[in-house]
């Protein structure tokens, strides 16, 4: 039996390639092409405009750290607004805890219906609890124009092309600013810095120029390939990013998380960058 494969090209030079036994859905929205694949390795595939955006095999790792990692950093947040993340894996993440509302602004309602419908295990239930906010609509124009102030921004994003290119610009992360509360962090997904180079450094100069204290974390999806993904982190408290292992560890314990990726001896280590890395900060 010879099976098909969804190759990805993010870039010049090397491709991912998944072995896929079926194409559940393939559709082109207002805004994007969408597909949902069955891979033999990775459960269904989730991808925009040709690129992966998130496996049933290994979308923990990453919706657990821009969800959980930003969460106990903060300690207590209670508004949380997710720009993107049509998928629904953020929400389900972010509604783990005690938080009093998680809005989610998504662009393309195609996204949501297909993955609750195809990928029901990535929301989970999310978008019918009670503390759900689901708009759908343009997350730029959204932050740019909200009375409301969040503890924590996540940028749950595709890559700079298409629909999510204006979440990266300079006026984007000024909105962010404007609609955080005192205390409130924006994290953001910025790529795989060994290939995207570009992704992570641009977006670190614009956000440096407007946030106090900003960096990047890292972890490894083997779907997002080429090593680390990197995610931004913007705050204007620094102590948002040194909170002392044990205290994340009780915070972690309180929160009652059932985590496959992130831990708390994790958390302080995903801001240590390697060589490579924190030159592209420099
Ligand atoms: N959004 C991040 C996709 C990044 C793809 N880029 C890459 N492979 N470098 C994922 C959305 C999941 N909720």
């Amino acid at each position: 039996m010879t099976w098909a494969w969804f190759d990805e090209s993010l870039g010049e030079g090397y491709r991912l390639g998944l072995e896929i036994v079926e194409t559940i859905y393939e559709e082109v929205s207002e805004h994007q092409r969408l597909s949902i694949h069955q891979s033999t390795h990775f459960g269904r595939v989730l991808a925009l405009d040709g690129i992966v955006q998130t496996t049933e095999g290994d979308e923990f790792i990453y919706h657990e750290m821009l969800a959980h990692l930003p969460l106990l950093a903060h300690g207590e947040a209670r508004e949380v607004c997710i720009i993107g993340g049509g998928d629904g894996g953020m929400l389900r993440e972010v509604l783990k805890h005690p938080v009093a509302r998680a809005t989610m602004v998504e662009i393309d309602p195609h996204v949501v219906e297909l993955c609750r419908t195809h990928m029901p295990s990535l929301s989970d239930g999310a978008f019918d609890d009670p503390r759900a906010d689901l708009i759908i609509g343009d997350g730029a124009r959204y932050v740019a124009e909200t009375d409301r102030r969040f503890d924590l921004l996540i940028i749950d994003s595709t890559d700079p092309v298409g629909p999510g290119e204006v979440l990266f610009s300079a006026a984007f992360y000024r909105d962010c600013r404007r609609c955080l509360a005192p205390g409130g962090i924006l994290v953001t997904q910025n790529g795989v810095p060994m290939l995207q180079p570009a992704e992570l450094t641009t977006s670190y100069r614009r956000l440096s120029a407007i946030f106090a204290d900003v960096t990047c974390y890292l972890a490894p999806v083997p779907t997002y390939f080429g090593g680390f993904m990197a995610f931004g982190w913007a705050s204007d408290d620094p102590t948002k990013r040194h909170v002392g292992e044990d205290r994340v560890a009780e915070r972690f314990a309180a929160a009652n998380l059932a985590t496959r990726y992130y831990r708390p001896a994790l958390h302080n280590a995903a801001f240590a960058l390697p060589g490579y890395v924190a030159d592209l900060l420099n």
